[in-house]
């Protein structure tokens, strides 16, 4: 059976301007999504913070490699996280989706180089056993940091190798990555096919952190497609919205 990896961004599920606000038509959009992929196949859905996580990180000083040990703050954000994943499964429970939540806080943790180390042994059985295992972005364990921000697109890559998925999405608010005359880049095989968009090959986080998510998803065996809302059905249908990330 094949197996989806879909990433649904905080921009597309939350309304970023507002704190700890759904976005409704996205959130159904997306929910919609999952529920005709798991139709036919395996799907592994992972989404991102938008107005739950990142105000709350903000608050208490703490991003992807800034830590706390303060465990008041850390709390903080897990749980707005987890208000905003029992959003999303609800959501996916109304169309007769059969989804659980995998919290990365309690699955995994950071290495002192910053690599993330995430069990599998969740996901892969409630996979196994017919579920949607729903992951987020979230706060995580991090080796001589005490706890920093794990983003849903480092869990993506770490899911989509460790499940050897087929297909990788990636739906957030930008159609794709785009060139320097900000039209979308059809097909990225090798890092110099956009390295001009993305700054540089010696450049790994200049456009929102697109350089470094490019390299990462190259790495991987499966396609990995970058689309906005509009790309979703497509996706769905097997097709390749925006770009489609494929290392060769
Ligand atoms: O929105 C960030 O995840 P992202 C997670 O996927 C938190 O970058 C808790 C801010």
């Amino acid at each position: 059976m094949s197996l989806v990896v879909l990433k649904l961004g905080g921009s597309v599920v939350t309304d970023k301007d507002e704190l700890e606000t759904i976005d409704k038509d996205g959130l159904a959009a997306a929910a919609d999504a999952v529920a005709t992929l798991a139709e036919s196949g395996q799907v592994v859905v992972v989404h991102g913070a938008g107005s739950f996580g990142h105000p709350h990180a903000a608050d208490h000083d703490v991003s992807s490699d800034t830590g706390t040990h303060d465990e008041i703050g850390v709390r903080a954000i897990h749980d707005a996280m987890k208000r905003l994943n029992d959003a999303v499964l609800d959501a996916l429970a109304e169309r007769g989706v059969s989804a659980l939540p995998v919290h990365p806080l309690s699955a995994g943790a950071r290495e002192t180089d910053g690599s993330l180390s995430l069990s599998l042994a969740a996901t892969e059985t409630m996979l196994a056993e017919g579920f949607v295992p729903v992951l987020h972005g979230d706060v995580i364990a991090h080796a001589g940091e005490g706890a920093t921000i794990v983003s849903g697109d480092d869990l993506v890559v770490s899911l989509a190798s460790g499940l050897d998925a087929d297909r990788v999405g990636l739906c957030s608010t930008v159609p794709g990555v785009l060139d320097t005359d900000g039209a979308v880049i059809p097909e990225i095989t090798a890092f110099a096919d956009a390295a001009d968009a993305l700054g540089g090959s010696e450049s790994t986080d200049v456009t929102g952190g697109m350089a470094a998510k490019v390299r990462k998803l190259l790495a991987l065996g499966a396609p990995a497609h970058v689309f906005g809302p509009d790309g979703l059905s497509a996706f769905v249908a097997g097709e390749s919205p925006g770009t489609v990330i494929r290392g060769e």
